[in-house]
């Protein structure tokens, strides 16, 4: 399964390591933790990632030059990190296609292989655990730059180890992760606990937004360019929104609505009951894992609730 993945990187030298816009803890980790792999191998590794990293993930051990704008060069192969799709490494991902292999390592559902290689494992908690297997198959040593990031990935993407795929494997992983010097309250610390007060601020507006539907199975809420005005904040401070609405009681989805641009709403999922996010998103062009998909409507913001509301109807 790692063998022609392993054969790549010990044949090669140059690489790039990319993921997609708006990083999340998986996305980060899984880069950051590759880079730090092939730094440990001698190699010549370069990321690029079309976003800067946001406030929390600020933490990570990450490369210390890192590039945000598609660098004009060839490679051994670039590694595409946990994306569904090419398109979602932002800006000019055809190029991509010119550059060198590409190597597709990913666990979302709608995964299109779009990689000369794809290592796609649909039941991985996060990319950074079948990263942690490719390592394991290399001999690479859990440092600390290489840890961190590792537990931090498989952590954020199994939602704080509760969501469904919280495997006896990601725990497995985390408790070697700590045994390898990771601190969990650190992690955890830093993950969640430093907001500015402006993020609270949003988030009581966004809450004046709530509504549900459907015997209350369906919750929705939303942030508009206005609101980001009026309280100083912007997108980042949106991350983990869609938590507070997913856990009300006897909500199997919940739906998170995000201003982009003045007709453009970008659309966050999260299930926990058997609602399929990532079908209902796939309708709109978008992705992502059973429970926790996005995708982007255009439209006036009751367009998009509407819209939104008549998808729901047919899960
Ligand atoms: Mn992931």
């Amino acid at each position: 399964m790692f063998s022609k993945i392993r054969k790549t990187i010990n044949d090669g030298k140059k690489f790039l390591i990319t993921s997609h816009i708006d990083p999340d803890g998986d996305a980060l980790g899984s880069v950051f933790s590759l880079f730090w792999a092939m730094k440990s191998l001698g190699k010549d590794p370069l990321v690029y990632l079309k976003d800067q990293v946001p406030y929390r993930y600020d933490f990570l051990p990450r490369p210390p030059d890192m590039v945000h704008q598609l660098p004009q060069d060839v490679y051994d192969a670039v590694f595409v990190l946990d994306c569904g799709s090419l398109f979602r490494i932002g800006d000019g991902y055809e190029q991509v296609k010119s550059m060198g292999t590409i190597v597709c390592i990913d666990h979302h559902e709608t995964n299109e292989a779009f990689g000369t290689i794809n290592l796609v494992e649909r039941s991985a908690s996060s990319t950074a655990e079948i990263l942690y297997g490719l390592y394991k198959s290399m001999k690479i040593a859990f440092t600390e730059n290489v840890a961190v990031n590792i537990y931090t990935a498989v952590f954020t993407d199994t939602g704080s180890l509760r969501y469904d795929n919280t495997s006896p494997k990601a725990f497995a992983i985390c408790k070697e992760m700590v045994e390898a010097g990771v601190r969990p309250s650190y992690v955890a610390q830093m993950v969640y606990e430093t907001h500015p007060k402006e993020r609270y601020l949003l988030l009581g507006e966004v809450l004046g937004t709530l509504q549900t539907f459907d015997n209350g199975r369906i919750s929705m809420a939303h942030v508009t360019d206005e609101m980001f005005r009026r309280t100083g904040t912007n997108r980042e401070h949106t991350d983990g929104f869609s938590e507070y609405i997913r856990e009300i009681r006897g909500v199997e989805a919940a739906v998170f609505i995000r201003q982009v641009s003045e007709r453009r709403y970008k659309i966050s999922m999260r299930a926990k009951g058997k609602v399929d996010v990532a079908r209902i998103c796939s309708t709109f062009g978008g992705g992502g894992h059973k429970n926790a998909s996005g995708c982007t409507i255009d439209g006036d913001l009751k367009e998009v609730e509407a819209q939104l509301k008549k998808a729901f109807s047919f899960a």
